[in-house]
């Protein structure tokens, strides 16, 4: 079994007050900023403004501490990655590979899921540059846990090299929509007029909304999930929906710490699932008081919202959803991807 991360639930989001503000923290040269303010703009996802860099729309606001990640981060070979497009299922793969990782360290009556958001026990890599702490990148033991939305192209070199193992999510892009717009509908401000439905859906069929074009990201990892499937495990949430328990030793098998038939039959693999279901995650979210610390206006209760497969038929009209299947069977032709359960007649409408 692999030696537990020692990631700590004080993470990237959770930075105390005065170690968020320190005066001695490095900060991303200016450099990036006047090639940021060259970059081609886009504000409709308020409030998220985005700039077109190495071909993916990415929010201007991350960008300096994603290139800053692009120069420096060292990725170690036994390093664990979580990777996905945003609203594809980060939050609970984090969880998931979290208490994979750690289930010999910590109790299900003292777990650190139990007080802290899955972002906060998996960090963004990005995040820890922007705090101007990569040193504590380097200061964990191995194995890492860390996460990234970043595309493939986008990858420091050292993390396509190292030899490193990818856990990637993808999802039907109907359902990562309808997320994503909720989710920037409840970060808007009530003085200003979230994005409207619409222009969102045309905007995002195009590859113009946060990190890009969801085809084009998926298919960068699934392309390398056919080159190194034992290094990329490519996942999709609706399967995972469908299939907890076979995910789950899927992936404690890719991550080198297979359930033991001991652990099985003692119910391990049931526990897992109920501690990161989306119950059991949205509850304990809205019983924490602490604040996440980020960019952007969130709280630990911002990533739960249905949690289902599907929910694109309540908001979408039939017309959007067959444009939408249009572009993923054109983007994905010849590629052998899918989206939605395997055999694609569900999400992609073929
Ligand atoms: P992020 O990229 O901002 O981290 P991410 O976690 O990828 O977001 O996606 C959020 C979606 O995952 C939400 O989907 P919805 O808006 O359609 O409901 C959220 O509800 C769902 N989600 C979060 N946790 C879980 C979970 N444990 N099980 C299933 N779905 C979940």
């Amino acid at each position: 079994m692999a030696t537990p991360s020692s990631v700590t639930p004080d993470g990237g989001f959770a930075l105390a007050p005065e170690e968020a503000k320190r005066e001695d923290a490095p900060k991303p040269p200016k450099e990036f900023d006047d090639l940021i303010s060259t970059l081609p703009l886009n504000q409709d996802w308020i409030p998220i403004r985005l700039r077109k860099y190495q071909d993916f729309w990415i929010p201007e606001h991350s960008l300096p501490d994603v290139m800053a990640m692009q120069q420096n981060f060292q990725a170690r070979p036994d390093d664990l990655f979580v990777l996905s497009y945003p609203k594809s299922g980060t939050t609970w793969l984090k969880a998931l590979a979290f208490a994979i990782m750690n289930r010999t360290r910590y109790s299900m009556a003292d777990h650190p899921l139990l007080r802290s958001n899955p972002h906060e026990c998996v960090l963004f890599i990005q995040r820890l540059f922007s705090d101007g702490r990569p040193s504590k990148l380097e200061a964990m033991p191995s194995p890492r846990l860390l996460g990234s939305h970043l595309p493939y192209p986008l990858l420091p070199n050292s993390m396509k090299g190292s030899g490193s193992r990818f856990l990637y999510v993808c999802r039907d892009p109907k359902d990562v929509f309808i997320s994503r717009w909720h989710f920037n509908d409840k970060m808007s401000p009530d003085s200003v007029e979230p994005i409207p439905f619409g222009k969102a859906f045309d905007l995002y069929c195009d590859g113009v909304s946060p990190y890009g074009s969801i085809w084009e990201h998926a298919l960068g990892f699934w392309e390398e999930s056919l080159r190194r499937p034992e290094k990329v495990l490519f996942l999709k949430y609706e399967e995972m929906l469908e299939e907890p328990a076979g995910s789950a030793k899927k992936l404690a098998e890719f991550m080198g710490c297979p359930f033991s038939p001991e652990e099985e039959k003692e119910g391990v693999v049931e526990g897992i699932i109920r501690l990161c279901s989306f119950d059991s995650l949205s509850k304990l979210a809205g019983s924490m008081t602490h604040k996440l610390n980020t960019k952007l206006p969130l709280q630990t209760t911002s990533f739960f919202r249905k949690g289902e497969a599907g929910d694109w038929r309540n908001h979408m009209s039939e017309e959007m959803a067959r444009r939408m299947d249009a572009v993923t069977s054109q983007k994905l032709e010849g590629s052998g991807l899918t989206f939605g359960m395997s055999a694609g007649v569900e999400a992609n409408g073929m």
